[in-house]
């Protein structure tokens, strides 16, 4: 099993003669074989691991000119479009555009040439699915450059970089790590330049995964795959016991053929993952009812670990968009987001069960 080197700093042989390692912020060993490992798994050359999501979100961004155009999916991580929208905005001009409808995505590359497109597929909350090939061929003849935020398919079930993207991320935090123990973040591309500029930024700002963390992430890695098969295994059956109930308005899973880009996601994804949102029928109330109610589903932020979470996206994970822009794009006050874990599928239909109950 691979030590964990729970150091600071490394002993150098003369004054600026390392052996490797300087310090842990730069480098570390454990860090390292994370690093390998997760470029492997997305078919990558180089990758970067960071203490959160959204530190791999500012560095990628802090490593284009200030003053760039960024071009961002409609539909991101609540957490993202705080940043771009309260932080990074003082830098950067951000325009927010439907990234499943590929004639806009065109005319905007076209009119603004921006320096990025950034894409989530699929989206959080709403389980949106973008062409990665088309948009990245796109992207192309504007010289812009793509990066896909991975973390609800996991390297399992998608592999941006060989559909065309130049940068993929992953909050490490979900399905990666698997665990709900590790918050962190992770960065991979094929490109020398890029990754030197990001690294560059993550040894001058800081946010260089731990060691300790990148070791209980590797753990986690040894299990991804199974995990992932039983995370869909469970959703399928949740999503088609929802699609069913007849308090329920609307199911969005991927893997339904009702889902408005279920073709896509066939071709473009190798399984469907773990994630389901929902439209209860009935009030706010109704949907506080519900997810008070449950048990085996556990009411948290998150997601992506091998326990099942349950939230209230526009109450919690996405509470940072303004509720008009929130009702634009979909996330209702009916709106509920399952993160199906692995445990037995009986338990976790019963649990839903009682809470359709509770609401009625
Ligand atoms: O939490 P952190 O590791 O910093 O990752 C941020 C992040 C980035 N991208 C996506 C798609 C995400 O879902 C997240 C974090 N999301 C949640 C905490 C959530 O409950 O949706």
């Amino acid at each position: 099993m691979p030590p964990i080197f729970q150091t600071t700093t490394f002993v150098q042989s003369s004054p600026g003669k390392h052996k490797g390692y300087e310090y842990t912020r730069s480098h570390n060993p454990t860090r390292t074989r994370l690093e390998e490992n997760l470029a492997s798994l997305e078919g990558a050359k180089y990758a970067l691991a960071m203490s959160s999501g959204m530190s791999v979100t500012t560095l990628t961004l802090k490593s284009f000119e200030e003053g760039s155009t960024i071009v961002c999916g409609d539909d991101v991580y609540g957490g993202t479009y705080r940043l771009f929208t309260t932080v990074l905005n003082k830098s950067y001009n951000f325009i927010f555009v439907d990234t499943t409808d590929s004639k806009l995505v065109e005319q905007t590359l076209k009119e603004h040439k921006p320096a990025l497109l950034w894409l989530e597929t699929p989206t959080n909350p709403l389980l949106k699915i973008t062409d990665i090939k088309k948009t990245s061929t796109i992207a192309k003849k504007y010289g812009t450059l793509v990066m896909v935020d991975n973390t609800f398919m996991s390297p399992i079930f998608q592999n941006p970089l060989s559909l065309g993207a130049d940068f993929v991320m992953h909050s490490m935090t979900k399905y990666i790590n698997g665990h709900s123990d590790v918050v962190g973040g992770c960065l991979m591309t094929n490109s020398k330049k890029w990754y030197d500029k990001i690294w560059y930024l993550q040894n001058a700002i800081g946010p260089s995964q731990s060691p300790f963390d990148s070791w209980l992430v590797l753990r986690g890695i040894k299990t991804l795959s199974i995990r992932m098969r039983e995370h869909q295994r469970n959703a399928l059956k949740v999503a088609k016991f929802l699609e069913d109930h007849k308090q329920v308005e609307r199911v969005v899973y991927p893997g339904l053929k009702s889902h408005p880009h279920h073709k896509l996601a066939k071709k473009q994804m190798s399984g469907f993952g773990g994630m389901i949102t929902f439209f209860l029928k009935g009030s706010l109330r109704d949907s506080k009812r519900f997810l008070s109610t449950v048990k085996i589903f556990a009411l948290a932020e998150s997601l992506g670990g091998v326990e099942s979470l349950i939230e209230h996206p526009a109450i919690m994970t996405h509470a940072s968009i303004p509720k008009k822009v929130r009702e634009e794009i979909g996330i209702s006050d009916n709106l509920i987001r399952l993160s199906v874990g692995i445990e037995h599928i009986d338990d976790l239909i019963l649990d839903l069960e009682k809470a359709f109950k509770a609401v009625k």
